[in-house]
């Protein structure tokens, strides 16, 4: 795998809200395609993933506005909205996904004077797949986190989206990994340099990241951890159980049918949107390789806070949020860097531990290793203690999961990749050996 383009994701706050900078996105994707094809003219095919849930409104070929950032706050009100009319036990009954404020159907719940005018809705992904080809449609995976697919049946549940007075003809066609969504408009193919089929692939990013887990799946769990740390196992169907549901437990839709079932834990966001407020407010630039071996290195006991609570949720002061957190639950308030790092990571793995084993009691899976994949596998310290306060073994790589997930569905799709799925797990794992950490 040869990596030849990488860009920001700089959400910019408006008067109107968190907004992402979309253009600049799209300027990113363009700039990596041209390169692309430079470097290798006789590309197969185009996959595009993306995190889920946020997404633009269209009428005609025109976006109605740019699209918001999950975080924003304005979501609280749509919570109230769609509660109001369906309680989040029939919702769960109906979608199996866990509370988020910022699932799909609570933003559409805050735009209805925009989505009366609208005739699509795209999500992130989907809207680049439009930009590059024209085709407006939905790939299933990341649908599955709108609240809006039927959990059941994986179509547009049409009766919900009515009886939330949201306009049934915004949900577009729905297209499964693997299959093709179009060719480059000629305009766009001719600006790049080259033509290639855009081919849906797991276009929710931790869709893609499951499918490059080298796992077993029926005797582990993953963590696929970057901003967020997405912990669970896969299932073949899903589980819809009152205890699922009071753990907030969520089905999300994976790539060849299987569900991902998981559990959203704040993440590697918790450690930057700290380090962004120290660079903030100091001006220095930090370095992460030093601040994490300054952490490992601290002995004394640190405390650890719950890495779940949504006040965690919005950008802006975190150290500040942490120590706040700690003091009120008469907990030590870390003083130095190294020691609010340390306190991060001993967190997340106690949430990562306790979620590990919540979806091996839920799902019945004996979850007898732990893989984690995405930027946190690179995190010696944090996949250490994730395998002591779990007291089992984490296996950590590969570190692209998601690029490879991506890469090997729509390899598949092209022929090149030959398989079920477990054994293209068995060559992600011979291509990528994950490092093993034993618990203490
Ligand atoms: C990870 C992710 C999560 C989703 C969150 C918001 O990047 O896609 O799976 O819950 O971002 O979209």
């Amino acid at each position: 795998m040869e990596t030849v383009g990488r860009f920001l994701n700089e959400p910019i706050q408006t008067p109107g809200g968190l907004q992402w900078d979309l253009m600049a996105l799209y300027r990113g994707v363009r700039d990596g395609l041209r390169e692309a094809f430079r470097v290798a003219p006789d590309i197969a095919s185009i996959g595009i993933d993306s995190w889920a849930v946020d997404y633009a409104l269209l009428r005609g070929d025109r976006m109605l506005g740019t699209p918001f950032h999950y975080r924003d706050e304005r979501t609280a009100a749509g919570v109230e909205a769609v509660h109001d009319v369906e309680s989040f036990e029939e919702l769960y009954r109906r979608n199996g996904l866990q509370f988020l404020p910022f699932n799909t159907l609570y933003q559409l719940a805050c735009e209805q004077g925009v989505t009366d005018t609208a005739d699509a809705m795209l999500l992130v992904p989907d809207l680049f797949a439009w930009l590059l080809t024209g085709e407006k449609v939905a790939e299933r995976t990341n649908a599955s986190t709108t609240g809006l697919l039927d959990v059941t049946t994986k179509e547009w549940d049409l009766e919900l989206a009515e009886k939330l007075g949201l306009p049934t003809r915004i949900f577009p066609k729905l297209v499964d990994p693997g299959e093709t969504i179009g060719d480059l408009l000629p305009s766009v193919a001719k600006e790049l340099g080259g033509s290639a089929p855009v081919v849906a692939v797991g276009s929710h990013d931790t869709a893609s990241a499951v499918v490059a887990v080298p796992m077993k799946a029926d005797r582990a769990a993953y963590i696929s951890c970057g901003t967020w740390g997405l912990v669970g196992v896969e299932t073949r169907e899903p589980v819809l159980t009152d205890a699922a549901r009071e753990h907030n437990f969520t089905n999300e839709g994976g790539a060849f049918g299987r569900t991902r079932f998981l559990h959203n834990v704040m993440g590697l966001w918790l450690l930057s949107e700290t380090i962004r407020e120290w660079e903030r407010t100091s001006g220095e630039k930090i370095d992460l390789p030093a601040l994490l071996a300054e952490a490992a290195a601290v002995s004394g006991e640190v405390g650890v806070f719950d890495a779940n609570d949504p006040v965690f949720m919005p950008p802006g002061d975190m150290p500040g949020r942490i120590a706040e957190w700690l003091a009120a639950h008469g907990q030590p308030v870390p003083q130095t860097r190294a020691e609010f790092a340390r306190s991060i990571v001993e967190s997340l793995a106690e949430a990562f531990a306790g979620a590990v084993r919540t979806a091996g009691e839920l799902s019945g899976i004996p979850v007898e290793t732990i893989h984690i994949v995405g930027g946190g596998s690179l995190n010696e310290l944090l996949c250490q203690r994730t395998a002591d306060r779990a007291g089992v073994a984490v296996e950590a790589g590969p570190v692209e999961a998601t690029a490879i997930g991506n890469l090997l569905v729509q390899g598949r799709a092209a022929g090149f990749v030959e398989g079920e799925l477990d054994e293209m797990r068995e060559a992600v794992a011979a291509a990528f050996p994950p490092k093993r950490y034993a618990p203490a």
